[in-house]
């Protein structure tokens, strides 16, 4: 009997132990994350955020499952500040270079300084950026011949297939770890924003060799017929096809998942729609009905399709966490005749908002921004205050990581839906001038106006008077409160220049390149 109980026992333990060791909690499986991030797409250019007259069925699916922001932030209405900020966590307008950079830009963030990626990689993730880089590379002065560095791969991602600044700046090649795709050695190309290289074709002084024309800049270095800003020489073999691009990218960003799909990865997916030049696939031209600006955002919204077939037919989408914007809000026309205007018809690309790209009205900053991750964030609307400068803090915090003190805040729980406490203010950029939301008010301190980005008929924002708008009661900011709530408005500009300091009012200025 004593034997038996004592076997009993023996079982008991056994059994207690083995149902114990079945309850140790797994260890946690970090989830993947895609930054999908669009060139000038508009707060008003989705279905999902209200559009009647342009149907994006894909981004609507992941918009409408997931969580919609209508008060996303980019920190600034141009490319190069935006992305400054959401790579690094800090405000663009501490960093005096953080403009629209030409293509031989030097790198304009440190490889010194905490970035996203960086971070990421820190916690043992594969990173990659895919897509439109405009941050700079190099030092100066590149040799577009060798391995242009330092540039992606030195400040956080792992794998970097890029174009160098825009699509209509030179030169016109894609970047793969610092080396330019498909150059022939027997060819070597070479790059100026300065002066014209001798006997080379330039949109100023050759239309007729064009099959897109320009309207303001634009004018130098003809590749594919399209005008670009700047000049290049030689290096033909590595242009790209401008119609390609998207197709391009696309599949460099599918086999990037495909090729990492048993290990945590950050993909940075930086996608070149709607900006100039517009030139989508012919699979897509006339299927807007609004022209190429809209045509191409059809395009874009085919490959975010299939960007996420690539994530479930590799089983990774309830495991990856997307969060979809836009580096600024929309222009029509930005330098080239491709009837943006002619053909909008009743579209609104900005959709309620005042201005557009460039502008310190809400057109310029606020876009769609969405978080999308199946099973782990439920379908929503959420009115939180959100910035694109957050996901450094919040995905670090996802990620159970610590990042040294940035303008960035951790809003993992507004990001994720179990919050709507968003950021109580913000400083939004555009060219190097600032304004402040704080609550629901805009407060947009008086500045001179910018003649060169006349040319673009946006309402920029810069007025001789302050501005100020309650944005609840007002979206389209047609009320200006300024002189009938002085003290609202003192208030603003002190919690302004706390953390802007006062120094605002010294705007610099901007010389397009
Ligand atoms: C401007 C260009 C514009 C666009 C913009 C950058 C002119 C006159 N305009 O300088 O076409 O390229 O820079 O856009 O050259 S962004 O979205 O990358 O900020
Ligand atoms: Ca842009």
């Amino acid at each position: 009997m004593r034997k038996l109980n004592a076997l009993l026992i023996a079982i008991l333990l056994l059994t207690h132990s083995y149902a114990n060791s079945n309850q140790q909690p797994k260890p946690k499986v970090k989830p993947n994350i895609v930054v999908i991030y669009l060139d000038d797409l508009g707060y008003g250019d989705l279905s999902c955020y209200g559009s009647t007259t342009i149907k994006t069925p894909n981004i609507d699916r992941l918009a409408n499952m997931g969580l919609r922001f209508t008060n996303g932030y980019a920190t600034s209405a141009t490319c190069t500040p935006s992305r400054y900020a959401l790579l690094t966590g800090v405000y663009p307008w501490r960093n005096k270079d953080a403009k629209i950079l030409p293509g031989s830009a030097p790198l304009l963030i440190g490889t010194e300084q905490q970035t996203l990626p960086k971070m990421l990689k820190q916690c043992g993730y594969n990173t990659a950026v895919v897509g439109k880089w405009h941050l700079g590379l190099g030092t100066g002065i590149v040799d577009w011949n060798k391995k242009v560095t330092p540039g992606p791969n030195d400040v956080g991602f792992d794998y970097a297939y890029v174009l160098a600044a825009t699509q209509d700046r030179v030169p016109t090649v894609y970047i793969n770890n610092g080396f330019v795709d498909g150059l022939n050695t027997n060819d070597p190309i070479a790059v100026n924003y300065d002066k014209n290289f001798e006997g080379q074709p330039t949109g100023k002084e050759n239309p007729e060799l064009l099959k897109m024309m320009w309207h303001h800049g634009h004018n130098g270095s003809i590749v594919n017929g399209i005008p670009r800003i700047g000049f290049v020489k030689g290096g033909a073999s590595a242009n790209w096809k401008d119609e390609d691009i998207a197709d391009h990218f696309l599949e460099k960003a599918q086999t990037y998942i495909k090729n990492n799909h048993n290990k945590p990865f950050f993909l940075y997916y930086a996608m070149n729609q709607p900006h100039v030049p517009r030139t989508p696939n012919p699979r897509f031209i006339g299927k807007s009905g609004m022209g190429v600006r809209g045509d191409a955002i059809l395009e874009a919204d085919w490959c975010v399709g299939e960007l996420i077939n690539t994530l479930k037919s590799e089983g990774l989408l309830d495991n990856t966490l997307i969060v979809f914007s836009s580096d600024n809000g929309p222009v029509l026309n930005d330098g080239y005749y491709d009837e943006a205007v002619e053909k909008l018809g009743n579209h609104k690309p900005g959709g309620p908002l005042r201005g557009g790209k460039y502008s310190l009205l809400e057109a310029g900053t606020r876009v769609p921004f969405f978080t999308y991750w199946k099973g782990k964030i439920r379908p929503a609307v959420s009115n939180a205050l959100v910035c694109q400068i957050d996901l450094l803090a919040s995905i670090s915090s996802l990620v159970g990581s610590k990042i040294t003190d940035t303008d960035s805040e951790n809003l993992l729980d507004v990001l994720t839906g179990k919050s709507s406490n968003g950021r109580k203010s913000l400083v939004t950029e555009a060219n190097t001038k600032t304004a402040f939301r704080k609550g629901d008010w805009l407060m947009i301190p008086p500045y001179p106006g910018d003649a060169i980005l006349e040319e673009v008929n946006i309402e920029l924002g810069n007025s001789k008077e302050y501005q100020l708008y309650n944005l609840k009661n007002d979206i389209g900011q047609k009320d200006n409160l300024a002189k009938s709530q002085p003290k609202l408005l003192s208030e603003m500009i002190q919690s302004f220049e706390l953390i802007r300091g006062k120094d605002y009012k010294n705007v610099e200025k901007i010389e397009l390149k």
